[in-house]
């Protein structure tokens, strides 16, 4: 789609312009998770609203910039909010920004979101990184012409989660003496909150947690050949037979209190990945 590719290629060349070193890890921060791009030494802050091409955020806890910079020895460039698809973005728009830092050169793609869990032996608080997804939005971002620039008409999915990312980044956990669990993110459009008998259908299919973000760019991301990591956030418990009521503040709330150990984290495994 010539279309796409050129408004891919106006943005790149946009951040491109602002940055002289190019960045090789691109980390989206979710709900409640932005702060870590504070941490980023020398930064470019690109603001999406200058980008030619980009969305803006509308979701509280989500501002709606790019930091570009140095952290841990690593460059990256943090999506310092993210678009879902609730928001009234198509799938297209809410991915757009995994392509471009595709086209701008960047590796790994490190995914965070702030979720529920449906597993019995999960706690909020627990931080998890993903083995694997379900996408239950109801649709696809690959939906529509292919771009085969980036990948395939029909990319792989055996592994959207890198072995090495995952074993590394449990690896670092064990190392700071962190709780960690390991599962299964499960993707609604939400906007609202699932009834308890979705959330024991989402838990049958396998499902460890729930969330209405990450799936989306995981598929762009391995559509276009990047590695990934995924970690999540569990900041309230989603189990049908003992549902609580849940607000977005909530969620914003634990994930605010639980952020050093996420930022933790994070910065453990820029500091020994090896791309
Ligand atoms: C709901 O509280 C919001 O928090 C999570 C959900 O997906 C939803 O957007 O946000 P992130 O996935 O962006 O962390």
């Amino acid at each position: 789609m010539e279309n796409k590719m050129q408004k891919i290629n106006e943005a790149k060349d946009y951040i491109l312009s602002k940055i002289t070193e190019i960045p090789e890890i691109g980390l989206i921060l979710g709900s409640g998770l932005g702060e870590m791009a504070e941490l980023i030494e020398n930064p470019v802050i690109i603001e999406y609203k200058d980008i030619p091409n980009f969305p803006v955020s509308t979701v509280e806890g989500h501002k709606g910039q790019l930091v570009i910079g140095t952290l841990e020895g690593k460059k990256v460039m943090a999506m310092q909010g993210r678009f879902h698809y609730y928001e009234g973005y198509s799938m297209s728009e809410v991915t757009f920004p995994v392509y471009v830092m595709k086209a701008i050169g960047i590796k790994m793609l490190l995914v965070t979101n702030a979720c529920g869990g449906m597993n019995k032996a999960f706690s909020a608080g627990d931080l998890m990184i993903i083995t694997d997804h379900i996408n239950f939005m109801g649709t696809n971002p690959l939906i529509g012409p292919n771009l085969p620039e980036f990948g395939p008409r029909f990319p792989d999915m055996s592994q959207a989660y890198d072995q090495e990312f995952i074993s590394l980044a449990e690896k670092v956990a064990n190392d700071q003496g962190l709780k960690i669990q390991k599962g299964v993110y499960a993707a609604i459009s939400g906007p609202n909150y699932q009834t308890p008998s979705e959330l024991k259908m989402l838990a049958k299919i396998g499902g460890d947690t729930v969330g209405m973000s990450t799936v989306p760019e995981v598929i762009i991301a391995r559509h276009a050949g990047m590695r990934v990591l995924g970690i999540s956030l569990i900041t309230d418990m989603a189990i049908g037979e003992e549902l609580e009521p849940l607000t977005h503040e909530q969620v914003v709330a634990v994930a605010e209190q639980s952020k050093p150990k996420f930022i933790k984290l994070v910065r453990g495994v820029l500091k020994e990945v090896i791309l």
